[in-house]
């Protein structure tokens, strides 16, 4: 590996420099500004771990003491420059890089398809319900062996009804203290009126009463309110943690007590804040996620992240009836094994809501049903057909 330095007046100049000695092959390690204008150190023949210790050698030297307390040299970070030449260099080893990474994934494809055809079937079914690439290879490689090769879209169903986590029964048959929690909108306060309004059905034990912590929010109880006075069921406002633990207490041995909470986004302040109210105010109290369906995957990959800290029970999926696709809430639920104990289909109280032990054949076939009608010409899938067929 030749590694040099160049320094130029312009980062244009030093590049035709560049390209003059060492030809088009070089790759840059890093840039910077001199006194009199720029330095460009690059290699030809790159080998990263060769560079790091080049480049060491080419910065100015610390003091042995200073070294000493420095602990072991960091590797070398590339520093791209702003200079549009380097910039286009830029992004063009990154259309390079995503070019070489689809066709290793092709190759890979193409593999699998001539090594074991069926299998190779059965991903690309699991792939087109949205699911993400490295979790259909992952259900795909624990496939046992199947008698008769003939049905991919079939064993692609019976894959993630396999694999996807299920409460059941559903946590709140059992009663107890339950938390809603979730990001903003998500439906937690639409879902606890369902939840409220299943639990005061006839031949039900009574409901413990509804706690609204969402005192945030002007109005915040009001909706709730709505659903209480519906129930002939009581609703305590709280706003700090004493006030959360005095008031289950006071609903203790209730067959079941709901608590809705705020959403807010992951990053305001006021969410941890809540989830650490909730965690000390109320050890008993457990908690589970309410997650729209509609989000995409990395939002419901970091609310998940950001409320792991609570241990919800399982999540409640919410606005199924909203969404073209339900690959990313399936992946999602599945990556983190976060068991689904209710499924949401609509606004309407309490009747859109459904046990997820229940209605799991349902949500995957709907899956397929949503993908088919996206690719085929527009049509409305008709997601409350759930309680017709089940
Ligand atoms: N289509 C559809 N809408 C829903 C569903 N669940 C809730 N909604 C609607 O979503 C909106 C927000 O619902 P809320 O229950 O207020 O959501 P939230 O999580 O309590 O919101 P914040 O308290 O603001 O964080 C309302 O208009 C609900 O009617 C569902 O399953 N399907
Ligand atoms: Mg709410």
């Amino acid at each position: 590996m030749n590694i040099r330095r160049f320094v130029a007046p312009s980062m244009r100049a030093a590049l035709d420099r560049v390209r003059e000695e060492q030809g088009p092959d070089a790759v840059i390690l890093s840039t910077g500004r001199t006194d009199t204008g720029v330095e460009v150190i690059t290699a030809v023949d790159y080998d990263p771990a060769l560079a790091a210790g080049a480049l060491a050698a080419l910065s100015p030297q610390p003091a042995a003491a200073e070294a000493a307390a420095a602990g072991p040299t960091p590797a070398p970070r590339v520093i791209w420059s702003q200079d549009e030449t380097v910039l286009a260099m830029r992004r063009e080893i990154e259309a390079l890089r995503q070019m070489l990474e689809q066709q290793l994934a092709r190759l890979s494809w193409d593999g699998l398809a001539r090594r074991e055809p069926f299998r190779a079937q059965v991903l690309h079914e699991l792939c087109g319900l949205d699911l993400a690439t490295d979790l259909a290879l992952r259900l795909v490689d624990e496939m046992p062996p199947v008698a008769r090769p003939e049905n991919p879209a079939g064993v692609a169903l019976a894959l993630l009804l396999r694999h996807l986590p299920v409460v059941d029964p559903a946590p709140i048959e059992a009663g107890g203290p339950w938390a809603l929690v979730g990001p903003t909108g998500a439906g937690k306060t639409t879902t606890i009126g369902k939840l409220a309004a299943r639990q005061a059905g006839p031949g039900r034990a009574d409901l413990g009463g509804l706690i609204a912590l969402d005192c945030y929010q002007i109005g915040a109880g009001e909706r709730l309110a709505a659903h209480a006075r519906r129930l002939g069921t009581r609703l305590r406002l709280v706003a700090t943690p004493a006030e959360l633990s005095s008031a289950l207490a006071a609903t203790d041995g209730a067959a079941l007590t709901l608590v809705d909470t705020a959403g807010f986004a992951q990053r305001d302040l006021r969410f941890a804040g809540q989830a650490a109210q909730l965690a000390a105010a109320a050890p008993k109290l457990r908690t589970l996620l309410v997650l729209p369906a509609n989000a995409d995957a990395a939002t419901l990959d970091s609310v998940i992240r950001a409320h792991a800290a609570l241990r919800p029970a399982g999540c409640i999926l919410t606005k199924i009836d909203e969404t073209a696709s339900l690959g990313a809430a399936l992946s999602a639920i599945l990556r983190h094994q976060l068991p689904l104990a209710y499924l949401c289909a609509g606004q309407r109280v309490p009747e859109d809501l459904y046990p997820a032990a229940e209605r799991r054949v349902w949500l995957v076939r709907l899956a397929v049903k949503l993908r088919a009608a996206a690719r085929a010409v527009p049509a409305a899938v008709e997601t409350r057909e759930v309680r017709a067929h089940g």
